[in-house]
């Protein structure tokens, strides 16, 4: 448990996140703005917990700032065009070139996952790292020492024509369960996605089976029997810096992106932020099971 005085830092911070709060001249907030934050984050806690996903909509319920939003554009559209530049480059040396890098990997579903190394600034973006009202919701879901252990960008490239590899994704879970710490924490690492774009059905929507994720259920058979109506949840109607939130053992699957115009740059990219956050006795395999050893892009590297 938090003792008081770290609880009212925690939550100090977040004003200053989300309202512009300035030390020394207190912030002109309400009382009970505070105290609906407090119920959102405790509220949304227990959705994680119960329902393995939840979310926080508009600045008032915790999500992020325009000006959030606007930089992490920058670094991830900026990150992805050096990407795209560089596996253009590699591909003219081998035309079956294998996108598995340190900081940029292929997956299916015209989906290119990258790490912009900014990201890991924390007095830059620090609203990822450390503050903010899903911060609070991740303390009081955990109910222990948390940290974050990867972030990056999941642009997902439009895919207009009816090719054979125009696919969505095939259902997963991020992570298989690790019975010795679900004895302990329940739960014990979640994921975080913000998209930066408004999010439509055609802009490339993640889908998540809630409820799933303490569920012996085979990926495999959700391809011939989707997930129950009531239990299907979608990234569809989410605006630019909503916060979603679910447990990595979730089931889940990313869906073609069809609509260009809706989309970020000239190629009309999907960019959502990708941050896993677990307990720190959880180890995140992400790194080793999915990317690659060497850096694609030259440059400082984040951690
Ligand atoms: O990009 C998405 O919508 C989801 C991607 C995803 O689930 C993954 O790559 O593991
Ligand atoms: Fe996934």
């Amino acid at each position: 448990m938090l003792s008081t005085a770290d609880e009212s830092r925690v939550w100090r911070s977040t004003m200053e996140s989300l309202y512009g709060w300035i030390p020394g001249q207190g912030y002109h907030m309400a009382d009970t703005n505070l105290w609906n934050l407090k119920q959102v984050a405790a509220q949304r806690a227990q959705e994680l917990k119960d329902r393995g996903i939840t979310v926080l909509r508009g600045p008032a319920e915790g999500a992020l700032t325009p000006r959030e939003v606007q930089l992490l554009r920058d670094v991830s559209m900026g990150f992805f065009s050096k990407a795209l530049t560089r596996v253009g480059e590699e591909m003219q040396k081998k035309p079956d070139l294998v996108i598995r890098y340190r900081d940029c990997v292929a997956r299916k579903s015209h989906r290119m996952h990258v790490k912009p190394p900014e990201i890991w600034d924390d007095r830059v973006f620090g609203f990822l790292h450390r503050r903010g009202t899903f911060h609070e919701v991740l303390r009081r879901a955990f109910g222990s020492e948390f940290r974050m252990t990867h972030c990056g960008a999941l642009m997902a490239k439009p895919a207009v024509d009816p090719l054979p590899n125009n696919v969505n994704q095939a259902w997963h879970r991020d992570a298989p369960e690790e019975p010795e710490l679900v004895k302990r924490f329940e739960p014990y690492a979640a994921v975080v996605y913000i998209p930066l774009i408004d999010m439509s059905d055609q802009s490339g929507v993640t889908e998540f089976f809630a409820s799933s994720h303490r569920k012996e259920i085979a990926c495999e058979e959700l391809e011939r029997k989707p997930p129950p109506p009531e239990d299907l949840v979608s990234t569809a109607g989410l605006r630019a810096g909503d916060v979603l939130i679910f447990d990595i053992r979730l089931i889940h699957r990313g869906v073609l992106h069809t609509a260009p115009e809706l989309g970020l740059g000239d190629l009309g990219m999907r960019p959502v932020i990708a941050l896993n956050f677990g307990v720190n006795e959880w180890q995140d395999k992400e790194d080793a099971a999915n990317w690659g050893e060497q850096f694609l892009v030259e440059g400082p590297h984040g951690q």
